[in-house]
């Protein structure tokens, strides 16, 4: 284990060295782990390229450090329990020993179903434990996992795996979600028809459903299972992997239309899960956190999986949704599990605020010790509804910013260590310089300042390319700003020098903590037959955060604007995935363009908010009665 941070002097002094020197700062964090062979150089680097080297020549295996080095002090305590979706259903657990001996398993199996050091394999399931395993399981032979969320479509999940070029595919027949169950198999089925790369297909049994079996791709897990164990193939040596060999891909929205693959190296995203893992919610031994994240996202992979198997915690992980059966379940996993660490979305306890009181009544949440909030920015009002009603003013709160690129929490209060202030993410992690700039990329400094989010120096988490195209990653990170990493976000830092994160200032839109491009959802909608054109913009929802809304040109002869209106939200559910179905749709005859054709969003995003009266110059455009038009038939709630 890596030293907590004791006192705010403690992090303060901290801090300072890690500015100071930042070699020697996360050299000693490094030393924590199991390395194969030491690293010769702690950093090499350049934001212009750009090119990241951490620990450069130093060997090591990930799951070494996840499951190997746990045994024998703590081989017999748990490393990951499951609550399935059905509370009636029963719950499992795995010792770390248990967990390692299937994680070897699947290893085999993947072995032995021809995948090596370097494929890249996708993996689509529900969140199972054989999830975790098959995470784990990529890791130890040295695959690169590229997990995509249950919920994506078909399309989303061929994009991905043709930018991979993914030779294996790891899925479930089906998983269930709150009352519905969802048909991963059929969807994977209808995916691989534009896949060739990929040459076969795990399927796990979860829900019985009947499937179609490819002869000769498809092979079901279980059986798989069989022959490894008849062969004797229990252990699996895991593959010595370079400091900077990939570890995993995952895809997530930028501006443009098409997911980057963002890609984790193996030797920094293990120091820098754990140590953030650790010193953010002061990790102590036999205490049992739960995020409530999918391993679909970077928050699943960080601190579901890699992060607290890596510090020998143990991990809950939870198949359904906080409201099903009913708006009390999350309580009662605390209960049940005797919670100390919870780590969730302002989506989520919104949703759940807006149940009332009644849920919790009852419920014995005293076992809770630190609340987590992590993808979006937490408004006040959910910000005390936590801390008074969930944390019951005993349990320090800490809103984590951070990224899929930046592979670990950036900057978070230190559980009972930091002041905390609602609404403000507070102050950056040892090992993290953030700077603010105005748009010219000029750096502006002082308190009580408000600029484009950018950090400076590089942390050992932070990704090393997009996956097949280095220079997209330089566009997209490192080339508005030159010298440093552009995170796509505004901020604040107080009079006190604490920092509050306020959104994107790009066309990416974060509705219910998932990230979602404006481009993605405008391809999607275009994709209808009937659609001539469209513009999304965001607008504030109460519980989602953020929700879609598409103006959109259609072909003069329709004239059912509902049937329209299902048809466009089926589209979009086909090609992405239902967590980009717009929440308001309305019909236009233009939109809202400059002279050299430009759409102006922020006519746009004021009309979506209502804004009607403070539109701001609209000189520029075309032509200016398509305002008018917009105005009019503006779909605001009430
Ligand atoms: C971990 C994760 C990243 C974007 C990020 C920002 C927003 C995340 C936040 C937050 C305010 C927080 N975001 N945490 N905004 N306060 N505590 O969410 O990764 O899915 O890549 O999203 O989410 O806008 O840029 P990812």
């Amino acid at each position: 284990m890596i030293p907590t941070i004791k006192t705010f002097e403690e992090y303060q002094q901290q801090y300072s060295l890690s500015v100071q020197n930042p070699e020697a700062f996360w050299e000693e964090k490094a030393s924590y782990f199991q390395w194969r062979k030491k690293w010769d150089k702690t950093l090499e680097w350049n934001f212009q390229e750009p090119n990241i080297k951490w620990f450069r020549g130093g060997k090591l295996n990930i799951t070494e450090n996840c499951l190997d080095r746990h045994l024998a002090e703590r081989g017999d305590e748990t490393a990951l329990i499951w609550e399935p979706n059905d509370p009636e259903e029963h719950f499992r657990k795995f010792t770390y020993r248990e967990l390692y001996n299937k994680v070897c398993q699947f290893a085999n199996v993947l072995k032995n179903n021809g995948a090596k050091k370097g494929d890249r394999i996708c993996i689509y399931m529900p969140m199972v434990p054989e999830l975790a395993i098959a995470v784990l399981a990529c890791a130890r032979i040295g695959a690169i996992h590229s997990v995509v969320f249950g919920g994506f479509s078909a399309q989303s999940i061929a994009d991905r795996i043709q930018d991979a070029q993914c030779s294996l595919v790891i899925t479930s027949d089906g998983g269930f979600r709150g009352n519905k169950e969802v048909q991963l198999k059929t969807v994977i089925d209808d995916a691989l028809v534009q896949c060739p790369s990929v040459k076969k297909v795990i399927v796990l049994t979860r829900s019985r459903t009947p499937i179609a079996m490819i002869k000769g791709r498809d092979v079901w897990w279980e059986d798989e299972i069989k022959k490894v164990e008849t062969l004797g193939l229990n252990e699996c040596k895991a593959e010595e992997m370079d400091a900077e060999d990939m570890l995993f891909i995952l895809y997530t929205s930028g501006s443009t239309g098409k997911p980057k693959g963002v890609v984790h190296t193996c030797g920094g995203y293990m120091v820098y899960s754990a140590y953030t893992f650790q010193t953010t919610f002061q990790y102590n031994p036999g205490e049992v956190h739960f995020c409530t994240a999918d391993i679909g996202w970077i928050t699943g992979h960080s601190y579901i999986v890699y992060g607290p198997l890596l510090s020998g915690a143990t991990s809950l992980m939870f198949e359904g949704v906080p409201t099903w059966p009913n708006s009390g379940r999350m309580w009662d996993i605390v209960q049940k599990y005797k919670v100390n660490i919870l780590y969730t979305a302002p989506t989520a306890i919104r949703s759940l605020m807006s149940f009332g009181l009644e849920p919790i009544k009852g419920k014995d949440l005293n076992s809770l010790t630190k609340l987590g909030s992590v993808g979006e920015p937490i408004n006040e009002e959910a910000w005390h509804w936590y801390d008074d009603n969930i944390g019951q003013k005993r349990c320090p709160i800490t809103d984590t910013w951070w990224q899929t690129e930046t592979g670990g929490i950036m900057i978070a209060p230190i559980a009972g260590v930091t002041p905390t202030k609602p609404g403000y993410a507070t102050l950056p992690l040892p090992g993290i310089q953030p700077v603010l700039v105005d748009e010219n990329g000029k750096e502006i400094v002082g308190n009580g300042v408000s600029g484009n989010l950018c950090i400076k120096f590089p942390w050992p988490g932070m990704l090393r390319t997009t996956y097949g195209d280095h220079e997209r990653c330089r566009v997209n990170y490192f080339a508005t700003y030159p010298g440093l990493y552009f995170t796509g976000d505004g901020c604040l830092r107080d009079q006190d020098g604490y920092y509050r994160i306020t959104g994107r200032v790009d066309d990416v839109l974060n509705v219910s903590g998932h990230r979602i491009g404006t481009a993605e959802v405008e391809n999607a909608i275009n994709m209808y037959s009937d659609v001539v054109e469209s513009a999304v913009v965001g607008y504030p929802h109460d519980v989602k955060g953020q929700g879609i809304y598409a103006f959109v040109i259609c072909t003069p002869h329709l004239n059912d604007d509902e049937l329209t209106r299902k048809d466009i939200l089926m589209t979009v559910s086909r090609i992405i995935g239902p967590i980009a179905k717009p929440d308001k749709i309305q019909f236009v005859k233009g939109l809202p363009k400059t002279r050299s054709g430009k759409i102006m969003r922020r006519i746009l995003r004021k009309i979506a908010e209502g804004d009607i009266a403070n539109l701001g110059d609209t000189s520029t455009l075309l032509d200016p009665a398509v305002v008018d038009e917009i105005k009019a038939g503006a779909l605001i709630s009430v």
